[in-house]
């Protein structure tokens, strides 16, 4: 048996050293390793020998086994390696043939708003600023007419940071883009045309609000401003960005840091403004036929007042909206979840 043994692992040796090729390899190794191959039937034999002679045959089949797997694979990476270094004198790479192109990208649908947003108010003479998106209380609340304790505090369900506190009050997540009012008019550059875009963080999530959102927030204060004016600019907004076709409304409302206050409201761009869903059931969306937009009105003279203007001699507007809302209602986007753009499947957002 030990005879036989070494006999077959020279004649292996023999074969493998011939093999011209991966096909060939891949014959002996059939040949000789495979399950009827030559030494898989003597490894098998071994188990009919003798018991004391055994420890000693098996030990030698199985470590002539793990040679001969050696020898194969060596050998079959030599073949490799020769067919490549073949390629590399009988072929060229063309640079003329056209390249694979990668998969390519575009801005997320809050920015593409953020840009027509941006550009619709520069094109009548408004500037985009940023102002922080974690703030003072007193820019966030205080200055804009809400003293701590007042109850219009609680619907802008504020994230506090844990920060020291200091004269200006606690540090919050900004829960509207309005602490860019008293920032703005502090710069002491009158008259001003602002937009200010930034994020927005309330403890809020269904299908119209998301924890963290985008507002705008536009501020016009002059000589003689009046609601006219504020109702021109937002009319002027809402036919750029939605098109004719869809009607705008103003409703009474309060705010502390503007009065009169108002919300402004759009014709519902999914069920067209009728306040029923294609199920015949109520719009899931708007359920009236409307969806606020955001708020308005004419700067409380109080808020001027903190950012150092003098309420006897000017008058302001100012209005935030949100822009994941705004960009739902816009013609043929039919989101019916404001949660959806920032789900990052790129499914929904490759269609925009
Ligand atoms: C405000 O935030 C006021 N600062 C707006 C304002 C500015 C009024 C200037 C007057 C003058 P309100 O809480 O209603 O108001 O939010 C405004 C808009 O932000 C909403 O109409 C909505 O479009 C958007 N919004 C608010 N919360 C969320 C949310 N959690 N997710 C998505 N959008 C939101």
């Amino acid at each position: 048996m030990l005879d036989k043994l070494k006999a077959l692992k020279k004649a292996i040796e023999k074969v493998v050293d011939q093999a011209k090729d991966a096909a060939g390899l891949e014959q002996v190794e059939i040949e000789y390793l495979g399950r009827k191959g030559k030494l898989t039937a003597l490894l098998k034999g071994v188990a009919d020998l003798a018991e004391q002679d055994r420890p000693k045959v098996g030990a030698l089949a199985n470590q002539i086994k793990r040679e001969v797997q050696q020898l194969l694979e060596v050998k079959k990476r030599a073949l490799a390696g020769g067919q490549f270094s073949v390629l590399g004198e009988t072929e060229r790479e063309d640079v003329t043939e056209p390249g694979i192109r990668p998969p390519e990208g575009h801005l997320h649908i809050v920015t593409q708003a953020i840009r027509e947003i941006t550009q619709i108010f520069s094109n009548i003479g408004f500037m985009r600023t940023r102002y922080p998106e974690v703030d003072w209380d007193w820019y966030a609340f205080e200055s804009l007419n809400m003293p701590p304790d007042h109850p219009a505090r609680d619907e802008w369900e504020t994230f506090f940071v844990d920060a020291p506190i200091s004269k200006k009050g606690k540090m919050v997540l900004t829960p509207h883009t309005s602490n860019g009012q008293v920032r703005e008019l502090e710069r002491h550059e009158l008259p001003v045309r602002m937009i200010s875009i930034g994020r927005c963080y309330r403890r809020q999530s269904d299908i119209t609000h998301v924890p963290m959102f985008h507002q705008f927030e536009g501020l016009y204060v002059d000589k003689q401003v009046s609601i006219s004016h504020l109702r021109g600019v937002l009319d002027y907004f809402a036919k750029e960005f939605f098109g004719s076709g869809r009607t705008t409304r103003l409703r009474p409302h309060h705010f502390p840091f503007t009065e009169p206050s108002f919300e402004i409201d759009i014709s519902c761009g999914i069920c067209g403004g009728t306040g029923v869903g294609k199920d015949k059931q109520k719009c899931r969306v708007c359920k009236s036929g409307w969806l606020e937009l955001g708020g308005a009105g004419m700067v409380h003279p109080n808020v001027l007042k903190a950012g150092g203007v003098d309420p006897k001699k000017y008058s302001g507007f100012a209005f935030g909206w949100g822009i994941e809302r705004t960009y739902m209602m816009k013609e043929g986007i039919q989101i019916d979840d404001v949660r959806t753009p920032y789900k990052n499947d790129l499914r929904f957002l490759k269609q925009f």
